[in-house]
């Protein structure tokens, strides 16, 4: 059935933690799929892979402010699905920064690079709303389509909803047909995630429906023009779990397929791996990856029209087990896993001779709508634990947090006041509560450890002076860092990260564990 024969098992999700609206594309025998970043900085990251199991983040499409301006980006705002696409010797990427309407600016636009390890450029804005911007290169023409219309009818809402699709030139933006709405789905609310490919002469139109939430799906659509009227798949939706309660991934939607070098299909899409007692999560929407097969001219995908945690499928290459254990010593300049919130201020950040000096300013964790002086990386197990060892700031504090937004994150700090007293905090915020559940005073000491402990149903909160023991200073739900229990739409996932506030703080190290029996 499948072109090449050698079949591998693998597991899902393939990047896991944060990752969502995942859109992938092959140079050769190369892949790159890149993901939703939001408020967070860099925007956009991108993974490489040989074998589509095993990911590496190569670095980020957006890497300069003025590719991403992210100032008092709402959280959840910036940076909604990208696509990404390889053509003519070019990487594009179209993406929406979201933030934009807000200031009646257009929000979709792209960025191109003829190297993808090097920097991208600068953005062309296009004139069509919504969201969701993917592109198709066609007959020497170049295919723009998103979630709405014209700019100067306003951001989706004020067409008439649906897939709206145009022509442009991709280096310079400019528009060379108007926005013309091609599809309104086919009958699940939100149609969403438009990606548009031209196969084996019919052009074939792939949707989310439903939402990104647990009623999530994907379906096909297609036409012999690229205008429509396109015609739904016989077995639509063709990837759902909206119908598989109990099941361990749910809300599997939003997706993009890829023809590989043996002539074999792959579909990628986002899902959620909820907590096991409640419809909640807090690893954020994940990249998974099935297999997809072509049946009378219409896409099959994964295991009756859903996706595993195993699965098999003719990889391109062998996988290896994903290793999530992660550990710099800061004797070089920081990966690209690292992320900011928002736009960082670049100065309070230097990495020097195996020391990471965060010099903490006068935001919070929980500045609304602030860049806080943070650097994190995404939490991909839900069994992890986290460390560092800092020295502690002359005043202010520094610690670590498990972090979701400026409303709802746990932190453990050492906090030096004026008079030189030093203590270990534990602080947790959900909603509009902030509260010190933990505070202990501990004699001066040029050394303090930080740990923070993750399972199903808890983040525990560790510290220890010098050489000594490690302490339990308290403890923080999961269920308070989950996108389902945020006051406001939400679409991200928790990051482990080191901070300060109020003064400067010297991290010698960080490292992240996954028990091996969940690797
Ligand atoms: C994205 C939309 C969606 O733009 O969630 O799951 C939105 N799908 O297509 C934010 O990621």
């Amino acid at each position: 059935m499948f072109p090449k024969e050698v079949m591998y098992t693998y597991h899902n999700p393939v990047i896991p933690g944060f990752n969502p609206d995942p859109s992938i594309c092959r140079d050769g025998e190369d892949f790159y799929l890149v993901t939703s970043s939001f408020e967070f900085f860099p925007g956009v990251p991108i993974y490489h892979s040989k074998n589509l199991v095993n990911w590496e983040c190569i670095g980020h499409c957006l890497t300069r402010p003025s590719q991403l301006p992210l100032a008092n980006c709402q959280s959840s705002g910036g940076i909604y699905a990208p696509t990404i696409r390889k053509y003519k010797g070019l990487f594009y990427m179209t993406t929406t920064n979201v933030d934009m309407y807000s200031k009646g600016r257009p929000g979709n636009f792209i960025v191109h690079t003829d190297d993808i390890l090097n920097s991208w450029s600068e953005p062309v804005w296009i004139d069509q709303g919504g969201i969701d911007p993917s592109l198709l290169f066609f007959d020497d023409k170049t295919y723009f389509c998103s979630t709405g219309g014209e700019m100067n009818s306003g951001y989706a809402g004020d067409t008439e909803h649906g897939i709206y699709l145009c022509e442009i030139d991709p280096l310079s933006g400019k528009k060379f047909s108007p926005s013309k709405l091609i599809s309104k789905g086919t009958g699940g609310r939100f149609a969403e995630a438009p990606h548009l490919y031209h196969i084996n002469g019919m052009f074939y139109l792939m949707l989310a429906e439903g939402g990104t939430e647990y009623g999530h799906m994907v379906t096909v659509q297609r036409s012999r023009s690229i205008y429509g009227p396109y015609e739904p798949c016989p077995h639509n939706p063709v990837l759902s779990h909206r119908n598989r309660g109990g099941h361990p991934i749910q809300a599997t939607g939003h997706a993009d397929m890829m023809e590989d070098q043996n002539g074999a299909w792959w579909l990628v899409c986002l899902g959620i791996r909820p907590l096991p007692r409640a419809m909640l999560h807090n690893l954020g929407r994940e990249t998974f990856l099935s297999p997809l097969r072509w049946i009378d001219g219409w896409p099959v995908v994964g295991n009756n029209s859903g996706i595993e945690l195993e699965m098999e499928g003719p990889l391109p290459a062998a996988p290896e087990p994903i290793n999530f254990n992660y550990m710099t010593d800061f004797s070089g300049p920081l990966d690209p896993n690292w992320n900011y919130i928002r736009n960082p201020v670049e100065k309070n950040y230097v990495v020097k001779s195996g020391c990471l000096t965060l010099k903490g300013d006068d935001q919070t964790l929980s500045t609304a709508n602030g860049n806080p002086v943070f650097i994190g990386m995404r939490q991909q197990a839900y069994v992890m634990s986290a460390e560092t060892t800092l020295r502690p700031p002359e005043t202010g504090k520094a610690g670590i947090t498990a972090f979701y937004n400026y409303d709802y994150h746990y932190e453990i700090f050492v906090e030096r006041n004026g008079e030189g007293d030093m203590a270990i905090v534990l602080n947790k915020r959900i909603h509009d509560l902030e509260a010190e559940t933990f505070r202990q005073k501990i004699p001066a000491c040029d050394k303090v450890s930080l740990r923070i402990k993750a399972d199903t149903e808890n983040y525990t909160f560790e510290y220890k002076c010098g050489e000594g023991v490690w302490i339990t200073a308290g403890r923080g739900l999961c269920a308070g860092l989950c996108t389902e229990t945020t006051h406001t739409m939400t679409f991200t996932g928790v990051y482990i990260g080191l901070f300060a506030g109020g003064g400067n703080a010297d991290f010698l190290y960080s490292k992240s564990i996954v028990p091996k029996s969940l690797g």
